[in-house]
């Protein structure tokens, strides 16, 4: 399959698809200066995304499953139409889905694309159009998520970039943003509360649904001297996860120690769902920037 899809939409010294894990097929995109990120057509799952100098900007657990009907662990799972738990699997059906290759292109960029199928009807009864196009810059990673309501009947969803970020040590990561923003504790039956923190630090298990979070966030990664912007556009909330040590040990694609190294801050809406009329589209966008550290 590869093969025939490098032939349609490879670009050289730009996007080449070839076989990846397991031999799923992805697209890898490389940028003049250096940067990098893949795609998996399964779940349109971006799992790399890496900067000139070569540091792997996304955490992937090496315990991760890529086979069919199974989410990858890490890199940026995609979220619809359930975030969390509910009638559907946990997160929803797009990220185990079969995602098909749209479109490529310099820059470079590709998009792929989902709609309903038997197996999705059956479980989620509304036909719906999703597109994930992922842009590589020099210092930039861009994604812009775009749903279309396909039928003739209004449905309800969530929709959610799940990124996992990779950091040098949790233990020295800081996120700055969120001071006075209005989060659901996961960890407490989504009780509601407020930040007060001006910089979030991690030494525990943490799971916020910050709501109409900040549009702009930072993230410093201070054992590798990294700093991420994450600049979001109609995706108002915010969750910021950490598993820690307990949830680490009982989750079987994740290594124990690798809450160590990964931060989710994720982008999307979340709470409340958003409606969409017959016809209707939503389109939100998440640009994430690394730059060094004082840079
Ligand atoms: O990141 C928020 C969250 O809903 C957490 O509660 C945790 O369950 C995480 O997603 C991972 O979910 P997953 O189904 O991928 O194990």
């Amino acid at each position: 399959m590869s093969e025939a899809l490098h032939a349609a939409f490879g670009i050289p010294g730009a996007v080449t698809i070839a076989p990846g894990v397991h031999g799923l097929p992805q697209v890898v995109l490389t940028h003049p200066s250096g940067a990098g990120a893949a795609v998996y057509l399964h779940g349109a799952h971006v799992t790399s995304w890496t900067n000139a100098a070569g540091d792997e900007l996304l955490f992937v657990s090496r315990e991760s499953y890529f086979a069919a009907g199974r989410p990858i662990r890490g890199g940026i799972p995609v979220i619809f139409p359930q975030f969390g738990g509910g009638a559907l699997p946990q997160h929803g059906l797009a990220r185990t889905a079969a995602w098909r290759l749209l479109r490529s292109g310099d820059g470079p960029a590709v998009t792929l694309g989902l709609t309903e199928s038997a197996d999705t009807l059956a479980a989620w009864p509304h036909p719906f159009a999703l597109e994930l196009d992922v842009r590589l810059g020099a210092a930039t990673l861009t994604l812009t998520y775009t749903l279309r309501n396909t039928g003739a009947e209004p449905f309800a969803c969530h929709a959610v970039l799940h990124t996992y970020f990779g950091v040098g040590d949790i233990r020295r990561a800081a996120l700055h943003g969120l001071a006075g923003t209005a989060y659901l504790d996961t960890l407490h039956d989504r009780r509601r509360e407020v930040e007060t923190c001006p910089v979030l630090r991690f030494d525990q298990e943490i799971d916020r649904i910050y709501l109409n979070a900040p549009d702009t966030l930072q993230l410093d990664d201070e054992a590798r001297g990294l700093r991420l912007t994450i600049a979001k556009h109609n995706m108002p909330d915010v969750t910021v996860w950490n598993p820690w040590i307990a949830k680490a040990a009982r989750t079987p694609d994740f290594g124990d120690d690798e809450y160590l190294r990964m931060l989710c801050v994720e982008t999307g809406i979340m709470h409340p769902q958003h409606a969409l009329a017959p016809g209707d589209a939503w389109t939100g966008e998440t640009v994430l920037t690394c730059a060094a550290a004082g840079g």
